[in-house]
């Protein structure tokens, strides 16, 4: 049995939801044959969901995290390549911080590049006819944040786990009170394409 953390983020941005919550909360309820699976709900607050992530990679120590989270105005499922070490938040957190032109780490790496399969996970999507793309960046917003932080962590810590992060587009939802049009997709969509994720990402890593 491997071990795989899910992270998911609360709304934020004056959203009553948020995808990756909703799609997190759905695969929580399924099984998998070969993976035992732990969600972790984490705030839009850069100290405390970095703080809850880094906690739960220590105390459950996954084979595997895969970190979700929302990117309004995307159209598909974005495995990401890159996570820089940088915060410049367009616009508050949660918790109203809102930090410019920051370091993450102070004297670490530039960047790091995601250790999950995303091409394999991009085409295995887009085989299954869901909109899927690989994104060269996470943003510079708490995503990216976290991101940076985990492979940091798992650098530095010796945790021999292979990690990224996936951005998800709003769901139909979402967009239905918006003045301007914006692309989604459904939440049966979204639940998934973050199960075949986690299903290639399972077959692909092996430890
Ligand atoms: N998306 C934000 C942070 C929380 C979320 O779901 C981002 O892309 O940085």
């Amino acid at each position: 049995m491997k071990r795989l953390l899910l992270t998911a983020f609360e709304p934020f941005g004056g959203e009553n939801t948020n995808p990756s919550l909703e799609a997190a909360r759905q695969i929580k309820q399924m099984s998998f044959d070969d993976a035992s699976i732990r969600v972790e709900e984490l705030p839009v607050d850069r100290n405390r969901a970095i703080a809850a992530a880094l906690e739960a990679l220590r105390a459950f120590r996954p084979e595997v995290v895969i970190m979700l989270g929302e990117a309004g105005g995307r159209f598909r499922i974005t495995p990401e390549r890159v996570a820089v070490n940088v915060d410049d938040f367009r616009i508050p957190d949660n918790a109203g911080n809102q930090p410019s032109d920051e370091p993450i780490v102070e004297g670490g790496p530039v960047a790091y590049f995601s250790t999950l399969p995303i091409r394999a996970i991009t085409e295995r999507l887009i085989s299954a006819r869901i909109p899927a793309a690989i994104s060269n960046t996470a943003g510079t917003y708490l995503c990216n944040r976290l991101f940076y932080s985990v492979m940091h962590a798992i650098a530095t810590e010796g945790v021999a786990a292979k990690a990224g992060f996936i951005h998800l587009p709003y769901l139909h939802d979402q967009t239905i009170p918006k003045q301007v049009d914006q692309p989604s997709l459904s939440l049966e969509s979204m639940v998934e394409g973050v199960r075949l994720a986690i299903e290639v990402s399972l077959e692909k890593i092996t430890q």
